[in-house]
Order: C-alpha cells, then sequence, then structure tokens
C-alpha cells in the first residue's frame, strides 16, 4: 500500500528509519508532493502542511506518529471520512506517569529549596508533608490519565479526575465529567495535571477562573498541548503566590520562542514537549494495523471521533 509523509517540522522517513525495513513488504513509503498521488490510501502526518491531503484523492487513513492527532485534524484539507488514527501504546501512559510524579513529588518534597540550600551549602531539613495532605486533580480520564491517577492513588494522594464524559474510575478516586464537574474536580486541589485532548472545549481551560479554585500555593503540570493554558493568566497566578510554580512540557508556540518569560521564570521548570514519546516500533505497529484494516475494508484500531476530537 502506497504511504505518504507528510511533516513540516519532521524528518518522517528519518524517524521511521528503524521500522522502514520490517515495513517494506506492506507500505511504500512516498514523499510529498508525490507523482503517484492516485495511488496513495495512507498518509503518517504530523504537522501536515495545510494543502498536504488535498492533493491523494484515494486516501482513506491518515496516522499520527502520536498519542495526539491535533495537528492532522485541524489540517484544512483533510477530507471528512478519511480515518484519522492515533497510537496508543501502555508504555508511554507508564513514561507519562513517571514525568508526572517526578515533577509532583519535587513540589510535595520541597525540591527547588533543597537545590536553593546546596547552592548556599546549607544543612537544614524542611517540614515534610505526606501524600494525603495534597488533593491531585487530573484532568483526562484515557489511557495516560488513568494510569496517572492509579500511580497517585498507590502513593496515597486523594485523587479526583476529570473528563469530558462520564467513566467509571477504580475505587478511592473520585471522578467528575463534564463542563459541570470541572469546578468540584479542581476545588481546592494543590496539585493539577493536565492530560486532556485539545478540543475546542478544552482550548484555554488552564485560565484564571480554574487557578482560582485549586489551593493557594498549588502546582501546575501541564503535558496536553500548549493551546490549553491561558499563558498570561499562568504568569500572573505565579506572581499573585496562587501558583507555587508550573512545571509546563508544551507550549503555544514550540520551540519556546527565546524572550519568552517562561524561560527565565524561578517558579516555571520548561521541558521540550518531551514528556513522553510514543516507541518508533509502536508507530510502526499502528501503520500496519491501519493497512491491514483498510485492506478488510473495516475502520482503523485507535481511530479518532472526529466529532469530539480525540
Ligand atoms: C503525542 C505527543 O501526541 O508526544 O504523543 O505530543
Amino acid at each position: 500500500m502506497h504511504c505518504v509523509l507528510l511533516s513540516e517540522t519532521l524528518d518522517l522517513r528519518g524517524y521511521l528509519a528503524s521500522e522502514i525495513d520490517r515495513l517494506r513488504d506492506r507500505i511504500t513509503f512516498v514523499d510529498h508532493p508525490c507523482a503517484d498521488a492516485d495511488e496513495v490510501r495512507l498518509a503518517v502526518a504530523w504537522d501536515p502542511p495545510a494543502d498536504g491531503f488535498s492533493r491523494y484523492p484515494k486516501l482513506a487513513a491518515a496516522c499520527s506518529i502520536g498519542a495526539g492527532a491535533d495537528s492532522i485534524l485541524r489540517c484544512p484539507s483533510l477530507r471528512a471520512g478519511v480515518d484519522v488514527v492515533r497510537v496508543v501504546e501502555p508504555a508511554q501512559a507508564q513514561m507519562m506517569s513517571g514525568f508526572v510524579l517526578w515533577h509532583a513529588i519535587g513540589h510535595q518534597r520541597g525540591l527547588p529549596i533543597y537545590r536553593d540550600q546546596q547552592r548556599r551549602q546549607l544543612w537544614r531539613r524542611i517540614p515534610q508533608r505526606a501524600a494525603r495532605d495534597i488533593p491531585v486533580a487530573i484532568l483526562g480520564f484515557g489511557a495516560m490519565g488513568s494510569r496517572a491517577a492509579q500511580d497517585f492513588a498507590a502513593l496515597g494522594f486523594p485523587v479526583r479526575v476529570w473528563s469530558r464524559s462520564a467513566r467509571p474510575a477504580p475505587q478511592g478516586i473520585a471522578a467528575f465529567h463534564d463542563v459541570g464537574g470541572l469546578a468540584a474536580a479542581v476545588e481546592g486541589a494543590e496539585i493539577v495535571v493536565n492530560l486532556l485532548p485539545l478540543t475546542p472545549e478544552t482550548r484555554g481551560i488552564l485560565d484564571a477562573r480554574l487557578f482560582a479554585r485549586l489551593r493557594r500555593g498549588a502546582f501546575l503540570i501541564h503535558v496536553g498541548r500548549g493551546e490549553h493554558l491561558n499563558e498570561a493568566d499562568c504568569l500572573a497566578a505565579l506572581a499573585s503566590g496562587q501558583l507555587a510554580g508550573a512545571a509546563l512540557d508544551v507550549f503555544a508556540a514550540e520551540p519556546l520562542p527565546a524572550d519568552h518569560p517562561f524561560w527565565d521564570h524561578p517558579g516555571v521548570m520548561v521541558t521540550p514537549h518531551d514528556a513522553c514519546d510514543v516507541s518508533v516500533p509502536a508507530v510502526a505497529d499502528t501503520i500496519l494495523a491501519t493497512a491491514a484494516a483498510l485492506e478488510r475494508g473495516e475502520t482503523p484500531p485507535h481511530t479518532v471521533d472526529r466529532v469530539r476530537g480525540y
């Protein structure tokens, strides 16, 4: 099956290089724009060019190379009827949970204070707080959110989760849903973790109203998409002390511009959209499973609901 590679920001052929031999029997990769456009039924895409999909009239599916498919979904040339497929890999959820817990425990245990003390050669114990006294709100209860929720709960943190639609939560985890449940999910939380997909409903969800509901001195862990965060509101909440700190992995503009105030902010830890990656073999498995489903005339596994956006 012919598969076109569509990205304005990544060399997808280089990215897939270690798996190309395994895929060769079933998939013929072609670079965009390609001469045999009529042969193309499949695309692998990440930040595709705005007109990228319009050249391939027989395109049936587009695979993301990540858990999110938002850069495909917002591409203006994506036609209705093209299945958009994302990668779901349990190891990625585990890695994401580790990243989130690293920051949460850093906040709980006062790591910035120890760092500062070490710089000053100061030997001073600081009072420690039990996890049970630190409520955590997790926004997003898909594969990653549910893994993180269970890991937080196992460490003794009181956990609430919020998702757009109602989903049963394991015992000990309080689940909230719908727009109405958001306020209750975050009320008085000291750590808020954003693992939501980007949709029109979740764009800008991390704003002054949400921050005002948190416990004073709360900590934000933001690993969703840059557009979830109102950056000006975040800076204001940090300045007022409503937020004690923030771990930010994703940004409205990536790479983060050199003059952005987050770079130098003492309360902010910036990481370069690196919280967790899917593995290249998992991407290759997704491409193969998608091609096989198309050959059988079936909907590929992990096809995104295009109305919901995830
Ligand atoms: C993803 C990402 O979607 O890394 O997997 O952003």
